[in-house]
């Protein structure tokens, strides 16, 4: 709701309101603000450690963009699902028609979590505001939101955030810089440039008057963990814009985690920064549909798609198995990653089946293998050949082999880690201590797996197996 809707409100109100405004007001200008660009290692790791520790969250991409669900005008339109406003293109009206019937009756943000918290994730990402401008909780700077512009009327975010809280899950924000809808952040790219002598756009003033004031009510009334920002590669959006932001979010909430796309740095789908002299705001990289080749000094989260758009898309059935996805998030996890899976949930308000079932493939397989995923560093070494992806437990005192594939001979040669003498090397999931040597000549830990074991139903879950080695 916008702000003039205030003046309809009874006076008592009006003068509580007023008050309060002015105490927040006192408030800011007595808070000093401080440069966040330049805090100390000791400062970022006790504030990422959460994150670090997490490993694993939901992307949720979702909007007036799944009641199309990737047709227009009859034709199936190219491309991912939450872009077809700009692949058909569609008029601003024409696509404000959409958002006016975003009606997902079916929407139970409990389940959405639940469905989150059994897989194994820690966290949840979800579009508060997508290129194409619509907005999914209460704003009082625009009218284009789920309470103003729909018959559905109810705070989504807020719903979430209930329902967040509840499973432990943390409700994070993916916001969209690039804006398709708003008058002053028109620019050639867009599909509505031609309109543009109408409203004679000014990206600043939309940064100033619209794109900042919404940030600030995200993390002040919703107090969301990170805020993911994205469409940052517009040319209008700067460094200067970037590192003002960050800074601007930091001191709202100092503990507040940002992506890199808040500012200039991101090498494309890569997702990492660049490596000049500038030093780009942004507290982790970004690799797109893609896994970093290695390590990196620089925290980094993977998001995915399931199928092959983040949008809801009807005829979009081209899934990944679970076991290619629990392979992914071991990967990425060896090499000190977070993986970020996208849903995206149907115009009623549904998770589609085919990603609730692999979601909860990885539950099962996190459920035994918990503890080689989360609070786990990197080993010397991330992997051995192409089935064996290391971590190390927290305290140091455990390597973790992980197996994405059952050893042929029932045995396993591993030369990138010999266990401390006398210890007990176990398959997580199986009860019993395995049998184990260290070959002097090739000081090659080998270790024998129980017989019984040969047979794939009797392995403890499916896809991949962890082995804990004391150290
Ligand atoms: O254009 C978007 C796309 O729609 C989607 O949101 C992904 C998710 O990372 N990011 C963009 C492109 O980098």
């Amino acid at each position: 709701m916008k702000k003039c809707h205030f003046k309809n409100l009874m006076l008592p109100i009006a003068i509580l309101i007023f008050f309060g405004c002015q105490q927040q007001t006192k408030q800011k200008e007595e808070t000093p603000s401080k440069d966040y660009l330049n805090e100390t290692k000791a400062e970022k790791d006790n504030r990422m450690r959460w994150w670090r520790e997490a490993k694993f969250g939901m992307f949720i991409h979702w909007g007036p963009y799944a009641i199309p669900a990737g047709t227009y005008e009859g034709k199936q339109i190219s491309g991912i699902g939450e872009w077809i406003m700009n692949n058909a293109p569609v008029p601003v009206e024409a696509y404000e028609d959409f958002s006016r019937q975003f009606n997902p009756v079916a929407f139970d943000a409990d389940e959405w979590a639940r469905i989150a918290s059994d897989a194994g994730m820690k966290y949840m990402v979800i579009t508060s505001k997508h290129h194409d401008g619509f907005c999914l909780w209460d704003s009082k700077v625009t009218n284009y939101d789920i309470m103003d512009f729909t018959s559905f009327r109810r705070d989504i975010l807020r719903e979430l955030k209930e329902a967040c809280d509840k499973y432990g899950v943390k409700l994070c924000f993916y916001h969209s810089i690039m804006d398709w809808h708003h008058p002053d952040a028109q620019s050639a790219f867009f599909p509505n440039y031609n309109d543009k002598e109408k409203s004679n756009p000014n990206f600043q003033r939309y940064v100033t008057d619209y794109l900042k004031p919404q940030v600030e009510e995200l993390v002040v009334n919703y107090d969301p963990a990170v805020i993911w920002f994205d469409g940052e590669w517009i040319k209008d959006w700067t460094h200067e814009n970037g590192q003002e932001m960050y800074r601007f979010l930091r001191n709202l909430n100092p503990d507040l985690i940002i992506n890199n796309r808040v500012d200039k740095g991101r090498q494309g789908m890569q997702g990492m920064n660049k490596d000049d002299e500038k030093k780009y705001a942004g507290d982790f990289g970004t690799p797109e549909q893609e896994i970093l080749e290695g390590t990196s000094d620089f925290d980094w989260e993977a998001c995915m798609t399931m199928n092959d758009t983040w949008g809801y898309k009807s005829y979009d059935d081209n899934w990944k198995s679970s076991d290619t996805l629990i392979h992914y998030l071991i990967d990425i996890v060896a090499k000190g990653g977070n993986f970020l899976l996208n849903v995206g949930p149907t115009a009623e308000g549904l998770i589609p089946q085919p990603s609730v079932d692999r979601l909860a493939e990885m539950g099962d397989w996190l459920a035994i293998n918990a503890e080689a995923v989360y609070a786990a560093g990197s080993h010397k070494v991330y992997k051995e050949g192409e089935h064996i992806r290391y971590t190390v437990s927290n305290d140091g005192k455990y390597v973790y082999a992980i197996m994405l594939k059952w050893p042929d001979n029932n045995s396993l040669m591993l030369e990138n880690v010999i266990p401390k003498a006398e210890s007990e090397i176990r398959l997580l999931g199986y009860d019993r201590p395995l049998s184990w040597e260290v070959d002097p000549e090739e000081s090659e830990l080998v270790i024998n797996l129980p017989k019984e074991l040969r047979d794939e139903a009797k392995r403890p879950g499916k896809y991949a197996w962890s082995l804990k080695i004391p150290i």
